[in-house]
């Protein structure tokens, strides 16, 4: 079953279909924000009067580049860059570079659509982009991903600036990417503008917490979704998909707070230790070894691997999907809610479909969409800005009370905005409204752009 839109809605939604063919993974995101909101277009017809959908569904501008590349064979690769500006109401265009051989155009703008909805829920003062490459980033050398990187830079170099686009890593890029990234823009433009990119390392400009911050601020958010119902994470049984950055904090941050986590996993299959997760060797293994989840159960007693296996079939109270987009699906909701699961809370980006969410909603658990769940990074991303422009740096406890503070307002803007708007508990209802109301009221002070 698909919720209807209303007529302005439907024909906005129509437009964005008949403009952008086959981009399916836009289509939904956008889908998801205008179902929510009818309501606002009633009660301030000017945002309609202004056409401030139709204008947030455009992006401002769209790059499309060539990266061409020597392997270490000496053989010419050639892969294509994306830079998405989508909207600078807020401020200068903010969001990760995303490096895997499915991004399109259309996982771009996706992300890019979403980013601007979740930036302005931060309440920092950053618009909303998205970039990257369908260079996929497995198996290759250290050599290979810095020539790669040097490439995709000497594009890209001209559209950064810390006041106009900044971006940041996502799935595929982390601090040795940032580095090589930071580097060649250095180089070419002969200036040490740290402004350009956050997720710095912490010798050259980067903040700290911010390699923690995504999932730790996630798990802030779920804990403040089950103190809202009287509850809390501690004691709580959980699964994390993914083991990369967000996962991997994921789990620090929720052990840290008293709950055990059982399993998580990568695209080829799922790892279990019922005795909760060892960390350390978690990080071992995919920070430091850069290899797969599946060594895990080699090395650990007692742990198991699933090759394949479906993750949201280990029955758990808490499920953190932070892995990628559509990897949590209707029939996963079903078994998850069956088996006792009372909350879930976002990580990854658009990680559950639409029948996923409705069978969350409709069973009445806490249910937290990525746009608000896992704001905590970008949050941070902007905290390494004010760090950079003042020219300070800040302790790790201090940064991450600001961070706590962050996702404990979002959580409480989003609970607030939904019960105004009449759907208590509904944190989609929340987030979208809430991320919608300030980007489309400074589009209107802003004039015609
Ligand atoms: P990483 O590259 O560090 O890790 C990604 C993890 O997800 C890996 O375990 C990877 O497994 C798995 N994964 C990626 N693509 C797929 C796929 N198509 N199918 C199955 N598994 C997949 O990325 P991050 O941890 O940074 O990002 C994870 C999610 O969090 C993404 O949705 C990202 O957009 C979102 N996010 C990230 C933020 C950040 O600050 N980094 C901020 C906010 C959201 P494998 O190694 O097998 O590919
Ligand atoms: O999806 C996201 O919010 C990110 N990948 C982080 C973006 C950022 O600019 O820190």
């Amino acid at each position: 079953m698909v919720a209807s839109l209303n007529e302005k809605l439907e024909s906005a939604y129509q437009e964005v279909l008949r403009r952008n063919p086959g981009e399916i993974e836009f289509h939904q995101a956008v889908r998801e924000v205008l179902e929510t909101l009818g309501p606002v277009l009633a009660k301030y017809p000017e945002f309609a009067e202004h056409k401030i959908i139709q204008r947030i569904c455009e992006p401002e501008r769209q790059i499309i580049f060539r990266v061409p590349w020597q392997d270490d064979q000496g053989q010419v690769q050639i892969n294509r860059g994306f830079r998405v500006e989508f909207n600078s109401a807020l401020g200068p265009y903010k969001g990760g570079l995303r490096f895997h051989p499915s991004v399109y155009l259309g996982i771009i703008k996706f992300l890019g659509f979403e980013q601007v909805f979740k930036n302005a829920l931060t309440g920092m003062p950053i618009g909303g982009g998205k970039g990257g490459s369908d260079f996929d980033p497995k198996g290759k050398s250290n050599s290979e991903i810095m020539r790669f990187c040097q490439s995709f830079m000497t594009e890209l170099y001209r559209h950064l600036g810390e006041y106009t686009d900044v971006p940041a890593g996502d799935i595929g890029v982390g601090g040795r990417e940032i580095g090589y990234l930071f580097g060649q823009y250095k180089r070419i433009t002969n200036r040490y503008e740290s402004g350009i990119l956050t997720g710095k390392g912490l010798d050259w400009g980067g903040s700290r917490v911010r390699t923690e911050a995504t999932g730790y601020g996630t798990i802030f958010f779920v804990n403040e979704m089950l103190k809202a119902r009287g509850d809390g994470l501690e004691g709580k049984t959980c699964v994390v998909s993914g083991s990369g950055n967000v996962a991997i904090y994921a789990i620090e941050k929720a052990t840290e707070l008293g709950a055990k986590v059982i399993a998580c996993s990568d695209s080829n299959g799922v790892i279990i230790d019922q005795n909760g997760l060892d960390l350390d060797l978690i990080k071992q293994i995919k920070e430091i070894e850069r290899r797969r989840i599946s060594v895990y159960a080699q090395e650990k007693k007692g742990a198991t691997y699933l090759e394949s296996g479906n993750i949201w079939t280990i029955p758990c109270q808490v499920a953190l999907p932070c892995a990628t987009q559509n990897e949590l699906h209707g029939k996963d909701a079903e078994t998850l809610v069956k088996n006792g699961c009372i909350a879930v809370a976002e990580g990854a980006n658009m990680p559950t479909t639409p029948e996923g969410i409705r069978v969350f909603q409709e069973s009445g658990i806490a249910y937290g969409p990525g746009k608000a769940a896992n704001a905590g990074g970008v949050a941070t991303s902007a905290l390494e800005m004010q760090q950079n422009a003042s020219r300070d740096s800040w302790s790790f406890e201090y940064t991450e009370q600001r961070l706590q503070d962050i996702m404990i307002n979002i959580h409480r803007n989003c609970h607030e905005t939904a019960a105004e708007f009449g759907a208590p508990g509904n944190y989609v209802v929340g987030a979208n409204i809430t991320g919608f109301f300030k980007v489309a009221r400074s589009m209107v002070a802003m004039g015609l752009i």
